[in-house]
């Protein structure tokens, strides 16, 4: 179950006890599904074809067994993709719709297969924090109702700076909403804003959110759909960057030997290849639900424009405070390895 129950508990008795109207506490609505077809999570890293080609956006035998039957979760029984977490929006197509409770096989060449995208994968991403216990044990974590746009707008990285609640996918060379590890990326950083309002101010924080995003969106395809075998798991967007990268693709990797300043070079993308791994190695010493519940738990207490120095020493004192010093000396080693601490 995605929800704790008990908060549902709480909304309805305070209710009753007042006789106040009920306002629904987050992620406690009431929940539809439908099933969907999507990529799970690219097609490059579920077949491990490296000449795979956008070609204009056509659909071809090729893609066939990277097809998947899945169930959204979530929805407002509308019979559109509107649910707890997300909002599709799309101007480049129609709304898809369901028909008889069920959304159409549609394919890469049709809108709606990247509006069933979206909604599938950020619904996914925000199950994997409360999988982590954000919203039950833990604060919740970004549960609000974000929106995503669909656009012609926007080359590989249409985010709207001046909106960080809310996401844009563009659809230069391969449609960004073709690969789950674009939107989960994009999602990342809704996260950091549901967290800490509007951050990411300056090079090193901007850098912390490039980094947190591309961890987020390796750890969250992995927990869905299975460690990659035929791709490397630490490379990011695998299909999208078809269109921009030589074989293997990968739009950034989470394991780059990089380090801390001497490879600084002013670009929060480029520079978050620091930061990303040290999550990396901290994932990789404490294991993914360890790893991943104290590097976000940590992130709530990052100021907007922070330093790498105090973000690192905030995620090793949330190491301390959730599982004791053995884990705080091993995120001290992973920071310190990257030069931060
Ligand atoms: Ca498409
Ligand atoms: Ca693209
Ligand atoms: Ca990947
Ligand atoms: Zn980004």
């Amino acid at each position: 179950m995605p929800f704790a129950p008990s908060r549902a508990i709480v909304a309805a008795t305070a209710v009753a006890m007042t006789g106040l109207l009920a306002i629904p506490a987050s992620g406690a609505t009431p929940s539809s599904t439908a099933e969907a077809t999507v990529f799970l999570p690219n097609p490059v890293q579920q077949l491990g074809l490296q000449n795979l080609a956008d070609n204009k956006d056509a659909d071809s035998a090729a893609f066939g067994p990277a097809y998947r039957r899945v169930v959204l979760s979530d929805l407002d029984g509308s019979g559109t993709l509107t649910g707890a977490y997300v909002t599709v929006k799309s101007k480049t197509g129609k709304p898809a719709a369901a028909v008889n409770g069920a959304f159409p096989v549609w394919h890469r060449d049709a809108d709606q297969f990247e509006q069933v995208m979206g909604y599938y994968w950020v619904t996914t991403a925000q199950h994997y924090l409360q999988h982590l216990g954000f919203g039950g044990a833990l604060r919740p974590v970004n549960q609000r109702q974000i929106q995503l746009r669909i656009d012609q707008f926007g080359g590989d990285n249409s985010f709207f700076r001046d909106d960080k609640a809310n996401i844009t996918l563009g659809k230069g060379g391969v449609d960004d909403a073709e690969d789950a590890e674009v939107i989960v990326h994009e999602y990342g950083h809704s996260v950091q804003d549901g967290q800490v309002a509007g951050f990411g101010t300056n090079l090193e924080s901007g850098s912390i959110g490039e980094a947190f995003s591309d961890y987020l969106a390796v750890v969250v395809t992995s927990w869905a759909a299975g460690t990659p075998t035929l791709t490397d798991e630490a490379c990011v967007a695998d299909w999208d960057s078809v269109s921009y990268t030589l074989a293997p693709h990968c739009l950034r990797r989470v394991d780059e030997n990089k380090h801390y300043p001497e490879d600084v070079i002013g670009e929060v993308h480029a520079d978050g290849e620091i930061w990303s791994r040290a999550l990396w190695d901290i994932r990789n010493a404490l294991g993914d639900t360890r790893a991943s519940t104290l590097i976000i738990d940590a992130q709530f207490d990052f100021a907007v424009d922070t330093s790498f120095h105090d973000a690192a020493l905030h995620t090793v004192a949330a190491a301390q405070r959730l599982y004791g010093a053995g884990a705080a000396s091993t995120v001290q080693a992973a920071f310190h390895a990257r030069g931060f601490l």
